[in-house]
């Protein structure tokens, strides 16, 4: 057995990924200790820790956000580091400072790398000047209307206004016309100040219709940097990732090269220590791609590319923030099979709304080359203050198709009742002409599974109605390509009995 990194972890988290990292711990012979709110006391990652302390009412704010409460817990039960995991406090860099100063090791960057990459017009300005390809537009922050119009009209509509404390879709305004401008701008200013306390928004040319494709990075604390791939994260729901797969169906060799590079060279450039995730927009026409953000953390979606390169990348975590050199060189790296993740949401899958309550039956998926990581169990009540995301399913196969049959197969063996959940959602997308040629890109979900008029569902009390008039809605784009539906014309209600329209 190695000699345990560390010997006890505090994981500032909760659900599958707080469960992930006690895993980890539990094959490193490391102690872990869980945190929980008043919401989380049944939570399976406070049975499976070896301690566990409760931190809190259960809003977010007053327990996995509330630092003081954390490093409180951390000195009584006498950690040596602490895992964010991811979200919470996971790009805090005021939290890594108190974890300095009370002594305990930080799992994750420098508040540096945090706060560099955390106001993405410096991190644009930082990844120009590493060579890594960034979207044409202003040269730096816009103050004023009237420049926000010179710099349209020099680099043509349709553009993209972005606060620059945004991210991951917060904060940004499309525009294609001259006269939507004004507004669009003053929106994004004002949203800035609102909720990120600052109203610094710059301008990009807006590609079209693009593809997400991200790569993994890691650095270590001797000046180490390699990538471990890309992943396509293209399926997503309002800045929402629902599937991600590695290797991306659009990525030639040559293109998977030019972006572990650039990559490379972004995380380099900031002196970048532990695991990060490069996000990128690709123009599947043209093939060009173009830094978008970078993610000071580990991500949901990590599985996909541990299972295609063999890397446990939460015990390489833990290893570099021991301060020991990255266990493997670029060179030694490889891109094996094909990985799929699904993201299992306790929310209604025509509305898209959160849906928790109690679980009544549950039973995961099992079987060769599958991965679940889950909280879910029969009985635990999904609780409705953190994120709907309930288990992730990862499949690994040879090919892609393999990986997308297992996928099927595992997505049909999922029992989960008691709550409504996006299950049937994911089979349908799995089974889709876009998905299955890889052509899918960002606006995928948007043009083929988003219902107009959600509100038409108040007023309907059966749910067979729900999924029934989404399948049809979907089959019916699918044979006219229609592009925007509104279910209601393919239903009437003729007394108790709802019948389609022939
Ligand atoms: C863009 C873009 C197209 N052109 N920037 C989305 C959140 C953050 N990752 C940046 N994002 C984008 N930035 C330029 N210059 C497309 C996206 C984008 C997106 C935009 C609108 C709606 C959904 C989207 C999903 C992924 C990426």
């Amino acid at each position: 057995m190695i000699t345990a990194p560390f010997k006890k972890i505090l994981i500032a988290n909760r659900g599958e990924i707080a469960i992930r990292i006690t895993r980890a711990c539990r094959e490193l012979g490391i102690q872990s200790v869980a945190v929980f709110s008043d919401a989380d006391r049944e939570s399976l990652h406070v049975f499976l820790a070896d301690e566990a302390y409760h931190i809190g009412p259960s809003p977010s704010k007053e327990s996995y956000l509330n630092y003081k409460k954390i490093i409180e817990v951390a000195l009584k039960a006498g950690v040596d580091a602490i895992h964010p995991g991811y979200g919470f406090l996971s790009e805090n860099s005021l939290f890594v400072h108190a974890c300095e100063k009370n002594g305990i090791t930080f799992i994750g960057p420098t508040p540096k790398n945090m706060e560099q990459m955390g106001d993405k017009l410096s991190a644009k300005d930082l990844m120009k000047k590493a060579n890594v390809p960034t979207v044409p537009g202003s040269d730096g922050d816009v103050t004023s209307v009237e420049d926000a119009r010179a710099i349209a009209k020099k680099i043509g509509y349709p553009i993209i206004i972005k606060a620059s404390a945004g991210g991951g879709g917060k904060g940004m305004r499309i525009v294609r016309v001259d006269e939507e401008l004004e507004s669009a701008f003053r929106a994004c200013r004002s949203e800035g100040q609102n909720y990120f306390a600052n109203s610094t928004v710059y301008i990009e040319k807006f590609i079209n219709d693009p593809k997400h494709i991200e790569i993994q990075v890691f650095g270590d604390t001797h000046g180490n940097v390699v990538h471990l791939f890309e992943r396509e994260c293209s399926v997503q729901r309002r800045h929402q990732k629902i599937i991600e797969e590695s290797p991306s169906p659009s990525v030639t060799p040559e293109i998977r090269k030019k972006l572990g590079d650039a990559a490379v060279r972004a995380a380099k450039s900031i002196n970048y220590v532990g695991a990060g995730t490069i996000e990128f927009i690709f123009d599947n026409q043209t093939k060009e791609f173009y830094f978008m953000e970078m993610n000071t953390r580990l991500q949901v979606e990590h599985p996909v590319t541990e299972l295609v390169t063999g890397i446990d990348l939460v015990k390489e975590q833990i290893w570099v923030a021991k301060g020991l050199p990255l266990s493997f060189t670029q060179e030694e790296l490889t891109q094996n099979g094909h990985a799929i993740e699904v993201r299992i949401c306790a929310e209604d899958p025509v509305t898209y709304k959160p849906h928790p309550g109690k679980i009544r039956a549950c039973r995961h998926p099992q079987g060769p080359f599958l991965r679940v990581d889950s909280y879910a169990y029969p009985g635990y009540e999904v609780p409705i203050y953190y994120d709907p995301m309930v288990a992730k399913v990862i499949t690994y196969g040879e090919s892609r198709e393999e990986a997308i049959d297992r996928m099927s197969r595992a997505l049909s063996e999922f029992i989960l009742t008691g709550i409504k959940s996006n299950i049937s959602l994911h089979k349908t997308i799995l089974n889709h002409p876009k998905f299955l040629d890889g052509s899918y890109t960002t606006q995928f979900i948007e043009k083929n599974f988003e219902v107009l008029e959600p509100e038409i569902f108040k007023t309907v009390e059966d749910p067979v109605f729900l999924i029934a008039a989404a399948i049809t809605a979907y089959q019916d784009r699918k044979s006219k390509d229609v592009r925007r539906y509104s279910v209601a014309s393919n239903w009437r209600r003729t007394g108790r009995k709802l019948q389609l329209r022939t």
